[in-house]
């Protein structure tokens, strides 16, 4: 949907770049019409190609090199636009002007992605997900490159080739694709503990989002806000989703990267195209430099979050993506995030991490894009104009005028020329420095157990199962007996119970000590007794902030509700739950025995959304089932209605029936399930419709888990 109402600052420039052959007459690359693209050249209607023919050599060169290395990690992703709003001034920390003036909208691009698979991946690969966004501010672009969850893998940018390498497919045999389970990711995690505290969140339900649109952001690192006067606060930055935070459970994750493995991109995709615009808010949580040491955890260790509870996230303002690109390539693959495009009042801090990244990523795109002036790509121009003395390179798109491409000059009238701070010039923070160079780590960042320990305490239930399960799948896929054996230990330092569950789920014994020292990678000179993870402390006993269970669950909208049907359904149960689902803008898909039209019992006729062979219930969020006598008669003949439902039931959704549909549910294990508050029988749509609006009744998935689909 290219609406006009719709259109940011940012849509308006990409505009002018656009090429729309509608109407046009084909021509080659250098505007001669073109009147056969069907049949190259030939000596004769039998004979050889020529060479001779411009034609076919410039459509046959173009085509083989269309393609451009893909991203080396985050590869598979999507993207939208949309705005950044502000609702209330942080003047008092920042003066950049995107946290200042809150009359602006500020045009956004957003790429979500998974990390470790390949361009073509599954979107439901248990992952981390990146959440990238780029400000096109009034004062330059800022890229706030993050992740859905709080914390990284590592402190140090150092490791991160190595991590990369421990997780991607396995080098001699390219095996396994956009999967963490396998030995070489769990040789390095057992080896490297501050891996601990993100790879639990990658056990959790956090890693399996139900939808790109409900799952939370976080810059992850501390940066720094700098105001007027130049003084420094630590800010944390949170995105927020309006829809919740949600997740499926991995049974689905595996189906539907079977049924569907674009779910997540197609998601995305068609809520914008409905109008249905995700949102998220901006939340900031701020730290007085004073307070810098006030911590058990060091500001600037990327493995740790700051509870909510200890420091409030300050809620800001509110992005919404309203506009899904033209295309593909020239905007989601094209774009270029780097955490160091920053602009006039936010700073970096000396996270390691972050600062390794501050080269990585330019670096990237050198290889990537291919040339210096990637920026110079419409996806990647700032909004406002950029003026300088860096010249040519591969794929100059400018003309820059005049004699002079230097500084100081004369005969350029000392042009391009300076700013003053007043006037908006970037001044790096005067951070005082008075230290060694030293190759080391701070003894700060030792503690990696603790806020592991934290984040699983503070889980519900069912997240606290899943995380138990999650371990036990992924170890379980491993081959080295003494690699689990490691983790389990590990895991022993996190939680007891959960190892021991761990342990039971596969068939190994918990160590009572592990052979070798960890984190050997500190140096060869340094002392590795230093640098061992101490015992885990209690600074806070849970942070309720951090369990999905006490996200929003408000809204039924974007809900995918499967209605099976047949010819001969009830039109009276139909129209009533339909009205309510779509008052709550929930989408209806009928699925019928066979595509085209399935007609009522009233003889009213309905287009099928999905023939019951091609779609799967792990794509729904909810069923219902109408009655009519007819209809269920001819659901009870394919089996593939009982499977679908029984999965429905097996991963805690909610069912709604009405009247003869009754038999059909009997056919299933939703006979066990009558008194479940997520299985309606001749129940009021208000009540299914708070079932869905409450994502899922985990309470039922103890008892479920045992459905044999
Ligand atoms: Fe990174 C891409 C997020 C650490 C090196 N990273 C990339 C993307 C995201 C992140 C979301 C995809 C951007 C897009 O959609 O184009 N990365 C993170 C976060 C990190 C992090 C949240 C830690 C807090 N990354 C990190 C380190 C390094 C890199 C420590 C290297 C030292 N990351 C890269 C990269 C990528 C990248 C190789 C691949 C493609 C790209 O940059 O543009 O340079």
């Amino acid at each position: 949907m290219t609406t006009e109402n719709n259109k940011s600052a940012k849509i308006s420039q990409l505009e002018q770049h656009m090429v729309d052959g509608n109407d046009q007459r084909l021509t080659t690359r250098q505007g001669v019409r073109v009147n056969d693209t069907n049949n190259s050249l030939k000596s004769g209607t039998r004979g050889s190609s020529l060479l001779e023919d411009f034609i076919l050599r410039e459509k046959i060169t173009s085509f083989d090199h269309e393609r451009i290395p893909e991203r080396i990690v985050h590869a598979r992703g999507s993207g939208a636009h949309g705005y950044f709003e502000l609702k209330e001034s942080i003047e008092q920390f920042s003066k950049a002007g995107i946290f200042t003036d809150t009359k602006r909208r500020t045009p956004v691009f957003v790429r979500f992605s998974t990390v470790a698979g390949s361009k073509g991946s599954t979107d439901l690969a248990r992952d981390v997900r990146g959440f990238a966004v780029k400000f096109y501010t009034q004062e330059g672009t800022w890229d706030l490159v993050g992740n859905n969850m709080p914390i990284f893998f590592i402190q140090d940018a150092m490791k991160f080739p190595d991590l990369v390498h421990s997780v991607k497919p396995e080098p001699n045999k390219e095996i396994p694709q956009a999967a963490s389970a396998h030995d070489t990711f769990y040789d390095f995690v057992s080896l490297a503990t501050e891996t601990l505290h993100n790879h639990i969140w990658v056990m959790s339900d956090r890693a399996i989002p139900r939808s790109l649109r409900m799952m939370e952001g976080f810059g992850i690192h501390t940066f720094r806000l700098i105001n007027e006067e130049g003084v420094s606060h630590f800010v944390k930055f949170h995105w927020k989703p309006l829809l919740g935070v949600h997740s499926i459970t991995w049974d689905e994750a595996v189906k539907i990267s079977g049924a569907d493995s674009d779910f997540h991109r197609k998601d995305l995709w068609d809520a914008i195209e409905a109008g249905e615009f995700p949102q998220w808010e901006l939340g900031v949580q701020i730290i007085p430099e004073a307070d810098e040491h006030k911590y058990d955890f060091d500001l600037l260790d990327p493995t740790k979050l700051i509870p909510e509870e200890m420091v409030p996230v300050k809620i800001i303002g509110k992005m919404t993506l309203n506009r899904n690109p033209e295309n593909f390539f020239a905007e989601t693959e094209q774009v270029a995030f780097l955490p160091g495009n920053i602009v006039p009042g936010i700073d970096f801090t000396n996270d390691p991490l972050l600062q390794g990244r501050l080269f990585s990523y330019r670096d990237t795109q050198l290889s990537r894009l291919g040339s210096p002036n990637f920026h110079q790509i419409p996806i990647n121009q700032p909004l406002v104009n950029a003026h300088n003395n860096q010249r040519d390179g591969h794929m100059q798109m400018n003309i820059p005028k005049g004699q002079t491409a230097y500084f100081p000059n004369t005969l350029g009238g000392g042009c391009p020329y300076l700013s003053q701070i007043s006037e908006g010039g970037f001044s790096s923070y005067e951070e005082r420095i008075d230290a060694k160079k030293i190759r080391t780590r701070s003894k700060s960042f030792s503690d990696h157990f603790s806020q592991p320990a934290l984040f699983y305490r503070s889980l519900s239930k069912w997240e606290q199962d899943h995380i138990a399960d999650a371990y036990s799948f992924e170890l379980g896929k491993c081959t080295h007996n003494h690699i689990k054996e490691r983790m389990l230990w590990l895991i022993e330092q996190i939680d007891d119970e959960l190892a021991q569950t761990v342990s039971k789920n596969i068939g190994l014994v918990i160590p009572k000590n592990i052979d070798q020292p960890i984190n050997q990678a500190i140096g060869a000179d340094s002392n590795v007794d230093d640098f061992q993870p101490g015992p885990k402390i209690n600074y806070l006993e849970k942070s309720p902030a951090l369990s999905q269970a006490n996200t929003k669950f408000e809204s039924i909208a974007t809900r995918q509700i499967a209605v099976l049907v047949a010819d001969g359904f009830s039109s009276r149960d139909f129209n009533k739950m339909k009205a309510a689902l779509s008052k709550g803008k929930a989408i209806v898909k009928l699925i019928a025995p066979t595509g085209g039209v399935v007609t009522s019992d009233s003889n009213d006729e309905h287009e099928v959304n999905a023939a019951i062979s091609t779609t799967e219930s792990v794509l729904y969020d909810a069923v219902y089932i109408p009655g009519g006598e007819a209809s269920i008669k001819k659901l009870l003949r394919h089996s593939k209605y009982i499977k679908f439902i029984n999965e429905a039931l097996k991963h805690c959704k909610a069912i709604a029936i009405d009247n003869e549909a009754g038999q059909l549910l009997e056919q299933t294990y939703g006979k066990d399930f009558k008194n479940d508050p997520a299985v309606l029988i001749n129940g009021d749509p208000q009540k299914f419709i708070s079932a869905i609006a409450k994502h899922r009744n985990w309470e039922r998935m103890e008892k479920a888990t045992h459905i044999p689909v």
